[in-house]
């Protein structure tokens, strides 16, 4: 806890998972606003081998800062499983919550608190979300807020998830939630990776909490957002939707009304 401001520092031992590809401008300023806003909070960055040698970059700060760790992965395979590897490391290290976060300052690491509040008052998954009351995306072209807003739409309606922002990157799991919902494989890579992760704390009937954020648009580094990652996304969510209705409909079918 600070002296300043007793809600900025969690009680619980958290790790917040970077994830980067070839994030070298942004990665520095986003590192120095995170130990800011949250400095109880440890870092791990997740690094795909970037060409640009963010890799190295974080294995300087993680020298001269003993809360920044830094796992160094073969190749670029998506975030989905370098989030994955993130998380399986701090597990096995016992964190209790464990955050995800994108390197390039679109989330607002001053707005962690607020996250790790929810959770703190007894979440198992608290999401920032973009699409409740209060939440706000700034800068971004049309083309993306008609992505974002209408994949969630998609995904709600597709998926009946008691969730508005699916899609949303910037969250916490309490350790057991994330302890169950990896005992099963998780195969997806990028965006679906979020919604993957939504419906099966869903179905595991998760306490799942939204809170508002600002979502600003990088202004450093290239985006990694590609047409494969929203058609895999499109692909899979359609799927999951399928089995969904088919498991509602074979429910009916062996329901056979009062006798
Ligand atoms: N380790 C790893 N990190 C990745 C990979 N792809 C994206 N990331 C990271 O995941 C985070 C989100 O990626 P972005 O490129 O910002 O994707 P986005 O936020 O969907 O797209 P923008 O809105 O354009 O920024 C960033 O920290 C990236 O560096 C990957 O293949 N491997
Ligand atoms: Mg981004």
């Amino acid at each position: 806890m600070t002296a300043h401001d007793p809600t900025a520092a969690p009680a619980l031992r958290t790790l917040v998972v970077i994830p980067t590809y070839n994030e070298l401008e942004a990665l520095p300023g986003t590192l120095d606003r995170l130990r800011a806003a949250v400095p109880d909070a440890h870092v791990l960055i997740a690094d795909d081998a970037s060409p640009d040698g963010t890799g190295d970059l974080a294995d300087r700060r993680a020298a001269e800062d003993d809360a920044v760790h830094v796992l160094h992965r073969a190749g670029k395979e998506g975030l989905g499983p370098a989030y994955l590897a993130g998380f399986r490391w701090g597990l096995e290290r016992g964190y209790e919550v464990l955050v995800e976060m994108d390197a390039d300052a679109s989330h607002r690491p001053e707005q962690l608190p607020r996250i790790l509040g929810a959770i703190a008052a007894g979440a198992d998954l608290a999401i920032g979300s973009r699409w409740v009351r209060g939440g706000r995306v700034y800068d971004w072209p049309l083309h993306r807020l008609l992505l974002s807003r209408g994949a969630n739409i998609y995904t709600r309606a597709a998926l009946g998830l008691p969730v508005r922002d699916a899609t949303a990157g910037f969250r916490a799991y309490r350790a057991p939630l994330l302890t169950s919902l990896m005992a099963e494989p998780v195969a997806s890579h990028g965006y679906c990776f979020q919604v993957d992760m939504t419906r099966r704390s869903a179905a595991l009937d998760a306490d799942i909490r939204e809170v508002p954020i600002d979502f600003d648009e990088r202004v450093e580094g290239v985006s990694k957002m590609s047409g494969a990652i929203v058609k895999e996304a499109l692909v899979r969510v359609t799927v999951w939707g399928a089995q969904r209705r088919a498991q509602q409909l074979l429910g009916l079918l062996r329901y056979r009304g009062p006798r």
